[in-house]
Order: C-alpha cells, then structure tokens, then sequence
C-alpha cells in the first residue's frame, strides 16, 4: 500500500466509525505495519481483508438497570465487541470501569484479534464491558451489577461462541458472579468464562498469567541480545493483577521493582519489592481494595500524588495500568535515565509518539499485543481443559504458559529483524495479521 492509501483508509476508519480516537490509534499503527506486507500479497488487498478486519463481525449495546444498597436505580451501559471469528470462538475480557465506551472496546476487541492469533491458540478476538465503577461499590452491589449485566450478555455468549474473562475491574470475584447468573439463566456448567476460580473449572497459573508471561517475554528479549533480566531495576505502573504478577515473577528472577502505581499516585521503594511487600499490595488491592498510598506509609517510602513513575531511573519499564500511560516526553525521560526495554503489561499504554521514541533510539520494546498474551494464552489453555474435562498441575501450565512466550517471541523476530535489532511492533502486528487474514481468505466472504 502507498502512503496515499494508508491515509485515505485511516480516513476512513475515523469517518465510519467518529469520536473513537483509541481505535483510530491502535488501527493506525498496525495498518503502518502491514502495509508493505499487503503490498506483497494482493490477494489480501482484493478480498478487502483489512477493510473487513476493522469492522466489527457484530456489536452488542445494552442497558444494565440495578438498584444499589440504598434502593437508589442505577442505569449503565454495556456491551460486546465481537471483532472477528476467523480462527476461533471471539474471546477477549470485559472491562468494569467509569471511562468505558464502545471506543475503548473496540480498540481493544482490535488488539485482542491479532493478540490471540499469536498465541498460536484457536481464539478469536472480542472484548466487552460497562462504564460500572466497582471503587466504593460492596460485594453483594458488585453481584448485582454483574446478575444485571449478564441478565443481557447471556444470550449472546457460550462455549463455542463467545468467552469472556478478566480485564480492568473484573477479576475472580466479577467472574464468580458472572459466571454464576450464566448458569443459572442457562441452565449449564459449562467453559463460558474464563479465569474461573480453581474448585469450579478454572485453571492454575490464569491469575498469575499475565504478569508472569511478561517476563518471560522480557526475558526473551534479553536473551535475544544476550542479556538477562537478572539484577536490572523495575519500574512499573499499576498494582492490580497484571502488575502484582509480573513483581512476583520478575524478584523471582533476580530483578528489582523499585516502583508501583495506581490512579491517584505512584510509590518510589528504592529499597524494592521483597515477598512481604508483594503480599501487602496483594491483600490491599484484591481484600481491602485500598490505595497504593497506604503502602508508602507502611514502608516508609515516597509517594507521589497524581504523577506516573516514569521520571524515575531504572532499567527496564513495565507498564500495566491503562491505555496512553506513556507520553512521548515520558518515553524521552526513560530513555534518558538508561531505560533499556519497555514491555507493556497493559494494553496500548504506549501513545503513538512514545513508541516512535523507543523505536528510534532502538531499545528493546515489546508492545502488549506479544508482550501481554500470556493471559489469554492461559484463559485458552483454560479452555482446552474444559474441553477435556481435565485439570493440568500448575507446573505443566506454567511450563505451556513460557513455550507460548517463547513462541511468540519467535514470530516476532521472524518478521521483522534487521541487523540484529527486532521491530517487535512491526513483528507482532504482521505474524498476528496473517494468520487472521489466511483464515478469513480461506472462509469466504462471510
Ligand atoms: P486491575 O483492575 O487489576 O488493575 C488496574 C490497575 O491499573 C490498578 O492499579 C488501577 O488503579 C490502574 N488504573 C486503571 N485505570 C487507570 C487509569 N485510568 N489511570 C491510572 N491508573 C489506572 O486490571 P489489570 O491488572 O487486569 O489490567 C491492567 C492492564 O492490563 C489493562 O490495560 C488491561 O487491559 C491489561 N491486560 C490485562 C490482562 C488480564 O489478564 N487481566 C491481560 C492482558 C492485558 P486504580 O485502582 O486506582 O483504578
Ligand atoms: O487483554 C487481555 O488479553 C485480557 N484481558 C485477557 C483476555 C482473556 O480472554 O483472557
């Protein structure tokens, strides 16, 4: 495709689908990686694959009505992005936050497309959610948002159709109440969801997946130029689920995290994240749903309100909090400071301009879509042993979860290697484009 083309499709992007800027940036960049690859092979061009690829197969909207521990009726709004099912049932997580709209799904339903593809796992790519806030919300109102909210989405979802899991605000205990009114409207026990809890079908290590299978991917990149991620200093965004696991992996490993955040501040611990620590932030986040705050007055650390960590220096930068976390001054800084590798635990937590920083100065950067997937690798995995009525030991699924990485890794670098330096967003984009785009070709225009 000539650069013509590729704006005069972004253009249309944004036209047909306006007032969506998170999806025209995550379409924008992997059109710009796939160009030259679809100027290579017109037969994608003449199938239209692209144009098809951004178009969701189907989108849901509904209205979630539930009365909250005051009587009051509350109205939110949900959905479903089912983006494509070219290789597999659409599976992609739901999302439970105030900023949620069909915008922010559909970029991620995008994501998740090309993500689950190279997982080398037979997932297609959805995403779902409601603009529900949990903060401040008790258990049995978080119930009964979630009995209302699958109250709709049943009827849309089911083992060989639609699987949803875990994101942002949904974790074991959304799913639990999830997956619990599904059962109950269906009448079924089946694999539906996916990060179920372990005595009810889920699978070992899903919780843990994301963040573990980010260092392993960094670990590959290290190893790839021969390096480790043994002693190296960490700085890292969020303190939920993806960022607990990658600090549990990543001391595992012999690395520092000096750092930790959430949407009020970050934490600077210089002294790093010892076992202690870890399950200090485990039991705020997941028990007392606290903030990060109260873990630079335990620790006696600083704390700095309303700022990000990305000023402070470090080898290596995890970010696993939300979209656009990173700005280009931001990735300038961390560059500056002697960052060498950026992989993104989140989902596009890079702007567009960050990662042109980390591409040009040629640091090791893995975006999410590769950097990421151990968690819905894992959720497939979680799939197959449903499937087969099954349950694996954590070491044989932690064992699949680090061969998936290390395969992902490989599609990569086999894509886009030039005088040793990996472009694992052009690598990532087009391993995880073809595979789709094969699939659609073969299943005719459907
Ligand atoms: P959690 O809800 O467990 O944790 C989210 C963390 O990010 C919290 O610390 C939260 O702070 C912070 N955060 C959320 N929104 C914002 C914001 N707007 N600004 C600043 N901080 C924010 O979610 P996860 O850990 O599951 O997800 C984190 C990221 O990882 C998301 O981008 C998600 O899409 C991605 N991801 C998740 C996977 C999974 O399996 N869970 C798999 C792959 C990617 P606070 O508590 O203050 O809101
Ligand atoms: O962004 C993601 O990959 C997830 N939230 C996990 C999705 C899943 O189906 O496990």
């Amino acid at each position: 495709m000539k650069p013509s083309e590729v704006s005069a499709f972004l253009n249309r992007v944004v036209k047909r689908h306006p007032v969506e800027p998170e999806f025209h940036q995550a379409v924008a960049e992997v059109v710009h990686s796939v160009a030259p690859f679809i100027a290579a092979n017109p037969r994608y061009r003449k199938a239209r694959i692209l144009e098809r690829m951004v178009e969701p197969e189907r989108v849901i909207s509904f209205r979630v009505t539930w009365a909250d521990r005051s009587g009051e009726v509350q109205v939110n709004r949900g959905h479903r992005v089912q983006m494509n099912s070219a290789i597999g049932p659409y599976k992609g997580g739901l999302r439970f936050h105030p900023d949620v709209t069909l915008g922010t799904l559909k970029f991620l339903a995008f994501e998740q497309t090309l993500k689950n593809s190279l997982t080398t796992l037979p997932m297609g790519g959805a995403k779902g959610g409601a603009d529900f806030d949990p903060k401040g919300r008790t258990d049995e109102e978080v119930m009964r948002f979630c009995q209302a909210f699958m109250n709709e989405l049943w009827r849309h979802i089911g083992p060989d159709t639609d699987v949803p899991a875990g994101d942002t605000g949904v974790s074991e205990r959304e799913i639990g109440f999830l997956f619990g009114q599904y059962k109950k409207l269906r009448n079924a026990f089946g694999g539906v969801f996916t990060g179920k809890g372990i005595p009810w079908g889920g699978s070992h290590i899903r919780t843990e997946a994301t963040g573990y299978g980010l260092i392993f991917f960094v670990e590959e990149m290290f190893r790839h130029v021969g390096a480790s991620i043994i002693d190296k200093q960490i700085a890292l965004s969020g303190s939920g689920n993806v960022a607990q696991f990658a600090a549990e992996k990543a001391m595992l490993m012999g690395a520092k995290v000096i750092t930790w955040s959430d949407s009020s501040g970050f934490v600077h611990d210089p002294a790093g994240v010892d076992p202690q620590k870890l399950a200090f932030v485990k039991d705020l986040k997941e028990r007392k749903r606290g903030r990060i705050k109260e873990y630079a007055e335990k620790f006696k650390c600083a704390y700095h309100a309303g700022k990000r960590p990305w000023g402070v220096k470090c080898d290596v930068a995890l970010p696993c909090a939300t979209q656009n976390e990173i700005t280009g001054d931001d990735a300038l800084a961390l560059v500056k400071n002697g960052c060498r590798c950026v992989a993104e635990g989140a989902n596009m937590p890079s702007t567009p301009e960050a990662v042109r920083v980390f591409l040009d100065k040629k640091i090791l950067f893995g975006p999410g879509k590769a950097a990421n997937a151990g968690g819905v690798a894992v959720s497939g995995l979680e799939m197959s042993q449903n499937s087969l009525r099954l349950s694996w030991t954590r070491e044989e699924v932690e064992k699949r979860l680090s061969e998936i990485m290390t395969n992902i890794h490989r599609q990569c670098a086999q894509y886009e290697q030039r005088k040793g330096f990996v472009n694992y967003v052009n690598g990532a984009n087009i391993a995880g484009f073809r595979k789709v785009a094969e699939a659609m070709l073969d299943q005719g225009l459907v």
